[in-house]
């Protein structure tokens, strides 16, 4: 095993890597911009070294800096978490060329399913099924009709170099057509420096189910089941879980040796994930694979007990995976990423200091997050504070205990997607696992005017029994036990504090029947 490792990021996943060598002996060294010279993740390690100011670009992306940070430190390996270097083929090349190991797939597996033409093709030549379409770029409009008629509309124009959904178009008539291909091609353009398109027939309302892969450099590759990803808004992943209620052991087997086949393809090590679209008739199509340790990895290892981060430390190091057989989820598992967003203001990111945290705790609950009380939340970086993930015995059980954690969340001083998550929670569709990658987006008007949580109703009651207790008081000519001074600055003119709007919505809210 490694002495000492450099973390290549910041914020919850450097945390958790931290704690992953804590566990295995090993010494961690942090990087940090200006931004979180306070942070955590720099806490947490042993050793921490400045790479730049608050912008990414300034910092947590300039490779040179950070492998240069790791040889003056003496670590013999870069953990690249997630985002950011993680999945440049040029960076792992870079880590490779100063004599460090690279946590994770070697420059040439990256290289092999990094374009997503190249992936579609290498899943196509080993038997792993993916959507009708083409992989050739497009000439013109004319070869894009001629091949949508072949395939049949509904049709997705698709960018080579894609991701996260840009240049892609949905095209649903002929007349369509070439307006969607010249939009998809500029987007294209612009987010990766190449025009090149393909089409695939557009699937309607699919789930995104995805496959957690492990492969060491002794020739074991795991598939180690699935994660449903299908809560998502503008392809930002919200809730995961762990199993799917759409995927049986069958299936799981199926997904599994599909998602092994890629990765032997691509001459796969570390941990990895493939991801799949998933047809309400149980059809799978391969879309992509993802050569990072991924966000939503702690449900894969409440499920299965196996803990990702550590292993991609010991298969980094040359250590032989033990497990062989084919693993079968324990219980359920839910994350809900908590994110500095409003929701009831089209998830605008929110600034600010994190004034007070309460944070979730008891049976099944795990809490990682980068930012504590007191932190700054700027707009440097992504919004994710924290994910709060569940374990339960089924289902029901992780999604009651899940709205029950997110009832001991609180946090004062940004707006947080903590009330979303909540009437998530709560909702009939979602409780019965009705989901796929379009519920959100449809349903997000409904959820956002849904009555308040029974949280908000519990509050609400108790500060309507306080007033009512002042207003006893009064009467009495006594003096009440709930401060005058706790109440909104309205009343400042008067000196007295004005109550009364505050009043009348606890009374409301605390009369609506439960
Ligand atoms: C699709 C699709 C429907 N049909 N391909 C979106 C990002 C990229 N990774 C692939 N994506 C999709 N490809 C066909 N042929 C729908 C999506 C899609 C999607 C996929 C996964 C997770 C979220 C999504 C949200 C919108 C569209």
């Amino acid at each position: 095993m490694f002495k000492k490792i450099l973390i290549a990021n910041r914020g919850e996943i450097a945390l958790r890597v931290v704690r992953a060598c804590r566990e295995l002996g090993v010494r961690s060294v942090a990087v940090y911009s200006d931004a979180d010279a306070m942070a955590p993740h720099v806490r947490a390690a042993d050793e921490a070294i400045r790479i730049g100011p608050p912008p990414s670009s300034e910092s947590y992306l300039l490779g040179d800096v950070i492998v240069e940070a790791a040889k003056r430190s003496g670590a013999q390996a870069i953990h690249p978490g997630y985002g950011f270097l993680s999945e440049r083929e040029w960076f792992a090349r870079a880590v490779r060329g100063a004599g460090l190991v690279f946590i994770g797939p070697s420059a040439e597996a990256i290289g092999a399913v990094g374009s997503k033409t190249a992936a579609r093709e290498l899943a196509v030549a080993h038997d792993v099924p993916v959507v009708p379409g083409t992989t050739q770029a497009l000439a013109d409009a004319r070869e894009a009709a001629a091949i949508a008629e072949r395939f049949g509309y509904p049709v997705l124009l698709k960018a080579a170099a894609g991701g996260g959904g840009k240049g892609m178009r949905v095209v649903r008539a002929p007349a369509e057509l070439a307006g969607a291909l010249d939009a998809a091609r500029r987007e294209a353009k612009n987010a990766f420096g190449d025009d090149a398109v393909y089409v695939e027939k557009y699937l309607e309302g699919p789930r995104h189910v995805e496959i957690q892969v492990l492969a060491d450099r002794h020739g074991t590759v795991l598939a180690l089941g699935e994660r449903e990803c299908s809560v998502q808004r503008r392809h930002q992943k919200m809730i995961e879980e762990a199993p799917s209620v759409a995927v049986s052991s069958d299936l799981r087997r199926r997904m599994g040796d599909a998602a092994v086949r890629v990765a032997r393809a691509a001459g796969y090590e570390n941990a990895g994930t493939c991801e799949f679209l998933l047809d309400r008739d149980g059809r799978f199509y391969f879309l992509e694979m993802n050569t990072r340790i991924q966000v939503e990895h702690p449900v894969t290892e409440f499920v299965t007990g196996i803990d990702l981060v550590q292993w991609q430390l010991r298969i980094a190091s040359g250590e032989k995976l033990p497990f062989d057989d084919a693993i079968e989820p324990r219980g359920w598992a839910i994350e809900c990423r908590i994110t500095s967003e409003d929701p009831s203001n089209g998830f605008l990111p929110s600034t600010g200091r994190i004034e007070h945290l309460e944070v979730p705790g008891g049976p099944g609950v795990r809490w990682d997050s980068g930012v504590e009380q007191g932190s700054v939340v700027g707009l440097h970086y992504d919004p994710m504070l924290a994910k709060l993930v569940v374990w339960g015995a089924d289902r029901a059980t992780a999604v009651a205990r899940m709205h029950r954690a997110l009832l001991e969340l609180r946090v004062d001083g940004i707006e947080t997607s903590r009330d979303f998550h909540l009437r998530v929670m709560e909702d009939a569709e979602f409780r019965k696992g009705e989901i796929e990658i379009q519920w959100l987006e449809r349903r997000l008007p409904s959820l956002l005017e849904a009555r308040s949580s029974k949280e908000e109703r519990r509050v609400a009651a108790i500060v309507a029994a306080l007033l009512a207790e002042r207003d006893r008081a009064d009467r009495a000519g006594g003096e009440s036990r709930v401060p005058r001074e706790t109440g909104p600055a309205a009343g400042a003119a008067t000196g007295r504090p004005d109550l009364s709007a505050w009043a009348q919505l606890a009374r409301r809210e605390a009369l609506r029947d439960s």
